[in-house]
């Protein structure tokens, strides 16, 4: 007998799921108030889900039109699914899985970049969100200033359509200003510190790069008519692999090649600033607040910067995902130091928190052996991630006189990582917007962990030239490399007390 494949997530067939994992709102029944700059997994988890769950509960014109800057995977399967998709949350207790139905159109930036100026240009669009990772921006990650590169200069003179997402956004403001289109609230929902008021600046920034077709009175316009309300994403989701989409398929009965399995656990904090208009999402469980600084700082410093530690000493230690990594002898002991002598010690957490137990917690959400989050893939970008993830907690430790041991540790780790060798000799990806640079600093510093820390260090787009001169930084960086060289990550947390 032939085997015929499931046929493919859509609308026809959605009367045939289960009611619990239909769509919370009638597919095609919404009109588009957001535009989504990128498609990735994260968005699809997070966001999406909050504002479907805000449409169902309390109405609104926000259906998303969701936009793919570059890459078309996703976007192709989304189109030949309708614009849906599933979310499959899992953990200790089961899993469930729940087609999403919020996306109203799909656009693919690259292929057509002034049919995605127009359309966060259309009155109808009152909040712009973004998810398109901390190098997407294109700010240098230690000072946050833009890189005004060649791409972005030709995006802004209008020599061409915009490739670039400054450009794309800077394209659109000014066309929204011209035809006087309304508020509008730009909100990333990227792992940046003060995230919003980080965007304002490179719009400003770019901005005043305008070539002489932009609008006059642009500047004036967007401080009279447009938000960045700041916000706190957090939502653990893997990249879709062979077995988290055969478990949505097993769930649903047909194939969805844009599904994505996420941890059960989320949350998301919004500064309460949209001259527009926005969905209920606090009756999605979001917390709408005046400041989600002290969230967003609680939140890079303890769960991303300790995610980028087990990722760079898993990785190192030739663990495939950050749940593995968390069982090898010491490493969880040390990430809880981390926290606590470190991250702790330099942090103003929000009222009621306490960092250990947030910490703790976190230290539990990573260890969900459902969710099969690779050490590789957290550890890329890592150039782009430090900074706010760990050397904030460096600096502010050295402030305070301290020695910011266990931070120091993960950034050795880093620096072992980048080097492209696991402790059993298999090679590590490099995955990084900086990677001909820190190759070219590796291939030039001599090869012993002095040498190799210092020639890091020169990297100013990542240290910044303060810190690269303390001598207890350095100096701790250079004990931990060296154990890291000589005996090993598992040998090295064993050992380390
Ligand atoms: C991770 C984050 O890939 C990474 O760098 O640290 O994506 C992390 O999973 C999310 O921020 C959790 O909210």
């Amino acid at each position: 007998m032939a085997v015929t494949a499931a046929g493919l997530l859509g609308r026809a067939g959605l009367a045939r799921l289960p009611e619990r994992s239909r769509p919370l709102v009638p597919p095609g029944s919404l009109r588009t108030g957001i535009v989504h700059l990128g498609l990735g997994a994260f968005h699809r988890a997070h966001q999406a889900v909050y504002t479907e769950e805000a449409i169902a509960g309390a109405g609104g014109d926000w259906g998303i039109a969701a936009v793919a800057p570059r890459s078309t995977g996703v976007l192709s399967a989304l189109r030949a699914q309708d614009g849906l998709y599933s979310v499959t949350s899992t953990g200790a207790h089961g899993a469930h899985t729940r087609v999403v139905g919020v996306f109203t159109d799909l656009r693919h930036a690259a292929a057509d970049p002034d049919a995605v100026v127009a359309l966060m240009a259309d009155p109808a669009v009152r909040i712009v969100t973004l998810t398109v990772t901390e190098k997407g921006y294109r700010l240098d990650p230690a000072s946050g200033r833009l890189i005004l590169d060649d791409d972005l200069r030709a995006d802004l003179t209008g020599e061409r359509p915009p490739v670039t997402v400054p450009g794309l956004l800077v394209r659109a403001l000014s066309a929204r200003c011209r035809a006087d289109a309304g508020p509008l609230a730009l909100v990333s929902c990227d792992n940046l510190p003060a995230n919003g008021r980080r965007l304002r600046r490179l719009t400003e920034q770019a901005m005043q790069r305008l070539g002489p077709g932009g609008p006059a009175g642009l500047a004036g316009w967007v401080a009279d008519n447009v938000a960045f309300p700041g916000t706190m994403v957090d939502r653990i989701v893997p990249a879709a692999s062979p077995d988290s989409l055969a478990a949505a398929e097993s769930a649903l009965g047909v194939r969805d090649l844009a599904a994505v399995t996420a941890e059960p656990y989320r949350q998301w904090v919004i500064e309460d600033h949209f001259p527009g208009g926005r969905p209920a999402w606090e009756r999605a469980g979001a917390v709408l607040t005046a400041d989600a600084g002290p969230w967003e700082r609680l939140k890079l410093r303890t769960l991303n910067g300790v995610h980028s530690a087990i990722a760079y000493l898993g990785a190192v230690g030739g663990q495939p995902t950050v749940a593995a990594a968390l069982r090898m002898p010491g490493l969880h002991e040390a990430m809880r130091r981390l926290v606590a002598e470190d991250v702790a010690a330099s942090l103003q957490p929000p009222p009621g928190v306490t960092v250990v137990e947030y910490g703790e917690s976190v230290l539990d959400r990573f260890a969900n052996p459902a969710i099969a989050h690779r050490t590789v893939q957290v550890a890329q970008d890592g150039s782009q991630k430090l900074p706010q993830r760990l050397l904030h907690t460096v600096a502010d430790r050295r402030a305070a006189g301290a020695a910011p041991r266990w931070a120091a540790l993960a950034v050795a780790a880093w620096m072992r990582f980048v080097q492209g060798r696991a402790d059993d000799g298999t090679d590590l990806p490099l995955d990084d917007p900086l990677a001909a640079a820190i190759r070219q600093r590796l291939a030039s510093a001599p090869g012993n962990p002095a040498g190799v820390v210092h020639a890091l260090l020169g990297l100013r787009a990542v240290f910044p030239a303060e810190l690269a001169a303390d001598e207890v930084f350095r100096d701790l960086l250079t004990a931990w490399l060296t154990a890291l060289d000589r005996h090993g990550v598992a040998a090295t947390l064993s050992g380390a007390r």
